[in-house]
């Protein structure tokens, strides 16, 4: 019998908790004019989305991960972005940061390797960025003052199930980067 792709998996970065208190401040304070705040414990930055596989390839996925070697960094979020179509609020870079691209080249080469495409990196947008809130209308954009920062120091291979309301996320395994322990 074939095993069914009933797994839907992406890689991400979680922000540390002070990132995602001030991320998640910052939702609330935008997300005025109606539309959906992501929950605390959801925000993230997609590093590449697979999309549907079976459990054997969650397996494999993870021991492919398992041998990306790149340095942990700092990243820092220094803009606002707003996508009209679909209502979508985000934080993200100015600018992709050098060490952001390197991690996600060197996880991609991974995946090609063990026969995984990944057409859609950093989400259906390509631009790396955190969903702060959906279907909101129309906000007005700050200037994001001090960028929110924080240690890349490990990414994760996390499972999401759809739900009428939201999707809920669930960490299947996460992967030090390199310097990370000290
Ligand atoms: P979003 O936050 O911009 O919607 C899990 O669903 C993550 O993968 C989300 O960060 C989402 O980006 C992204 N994602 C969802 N569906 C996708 C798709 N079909 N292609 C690429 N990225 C997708």
């Amino acid at each position: 019998m074939t095993e069914a792709r009933s797994r839907r998996v992406f890689f991400a970065l979680w922000p540390d908790d002070e990132a995602t208190g001030h991320l998640s401040a910052l939702a609330q304070s935008l997300a005025t004019g109606g539309g959906r705040v992501i929950r605390p414990a959801s925000l993230h930055l997609t590093l590449a989305f697979v999309g549907a596989v079976t459990s054997t390839q969650v397996v494999q996925l993870a021991e492919i991960a398992a041998a990306v070697r790149v340095e942990a960094f700092d990243l820092a979020l220094d803009r606002l972005g707003f996508w009209p179509q679909r209502g979508i609020l985000w934080a993200g870079c100015r600018q992709t940061p050098a060490a952001l691209i390197h991690l996600l080249d060197a996880l991609a080469f991974e995946l090609r390797r063990a026969g995984f495409a990944i057409d859609h990196r950093f989400g259906a947008d390509r631009v790396p960025h955190i969903t702060l809130a959906r279907r909101v209308r129309c906000p007005s954009l700050p200037r994001l003052g001090t960028p929110i920062r924080w240690r890349v120091s490990e990414f994760a291979l996390v499972e999401s199930h759809l739900h009428p309301s939201a999707a809920s996320y669930r960490t299947l395994a996460s992967f030090a980067l390199k310097g990370a322990e000290a």
